[in-house]
């Protein structure tokens, strides 16, 4: 039996969520909130030492990260029909799954420099915040969620993210020139891996990061969309007015963030 733990909103769940709907396997749900410190649970711990979401348990095997998730459920439970057969498509989706570490860190150093911010600080007094930041096992979690509260855009952790969303971005723009998906007509594992990091910067009203410059990003967004899967991993998923309170809560951002994105293309920052 599948087991999986994982919350609504979080990237990480939505990709594994939207693979469990692409292979059309189903599993126990174990739903936890975040917000309320769900991860820090003991007994989650012991599956997951890191107090992240999400976690798969098969039959007492216990998988965390994300990628590695996916990767396995395709080989023992697909068929491995998710991951290409040929040798050269098979190095690029593999590198792909590991690029996810680093893009999932980009992608959460944008999500709480701005909309996250926003909430947390309109929630939390400092000493809640520090609070917060000493309760992650891994120490430079804690220190780096701390310094995108408290100095949102500015922190030096958004110079990082921006430079690494850049080579995504003309990296998936050069790969995707057959598109609309990486390996052609149909999602694989690296754009089901991909999917919910784009998908995420998209809700935060931050489309304008790939819409001029890399235009097969949003393409091949589009072309997600329309798969089935897509919502049933994501908006499926998603609380009421959650939707409306990211898009809100990062597009107020969007003019500060864009001049920092155009500095860095034009080598200024
Ligand atoms: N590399 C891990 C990252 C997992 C991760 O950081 N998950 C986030 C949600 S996307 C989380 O659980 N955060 C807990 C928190 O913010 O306290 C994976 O891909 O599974």
């Amino acid at each position: 039996m599948l087991t999986l733990y994982h919350a609504p909103t979080s990237v990480c769940s939505q990709k594994v969520r939207i693979g469990f709907a692409l292979m059309d396997l189903s599993y126990e749900s174990r739903m936890l909130n975040l917000q309320a410190g769900d991860q820090f649970d003991p007994d989650y711990l012991k599956l997951n030492p890191d107090a992240v979401v999400p976690t798969l348990v098969d039959d007492g095997l216990v998988v965390v990260e994300s990628s590695l998730i996916l990767a396995y459920l395709d080989r023992q439970h697909f068929g491995g029909r998710l991951m290409p057969s040929e040798a050269g498509a098979r190095v690029r989706a593999e590198h792909w799954l590991l690029r996810c570490l680093p893009i999932h860190a980009a992608i959460n150093t944008l999500s709480f420099s701005t909309a996250m911010r926003g909430k947390i600080l309109a929630e939390k007094t400092s000493a809640e915040i520090d609070a917060l930041a000493a309760r992650f096992p891994d120490p430079m979690m804690g220190k780096k969620r701390k310094d995108l509260i408290l100095n949102g855009l500015a922190s030096p952790y958004v110079a990082q993210a921006l430079i690494y969303l850049r080579r995504l971005f003309t990296d998936l723009q050069n790969e995707l020139e057959e598109g609309p998906f990486l390996n052609g007509a149909s999602p694989d594992i690296s754009d089901v891996a991909l999917s919910a990091y784009v998908d995420r910067l998209d809700r935060l009203g931050f489309s304008g990061l790939w819409e001029d410059t890399f235009p097969r990003v949003g393409a091949w967004l589009e072309a997600w969309k329309a798969v089935p899967a897509y919502a049933q991993g994501i908006t499926d998923h998603l609380p009421p007015g959650s939707a409306e309170a990211m898009k809100a809560g990062g597009s107020a951002h969007w003019p500060e963030l864009a001049l920092r994105w155009r500095e860095l293309a034009d080598g200024t920052h």
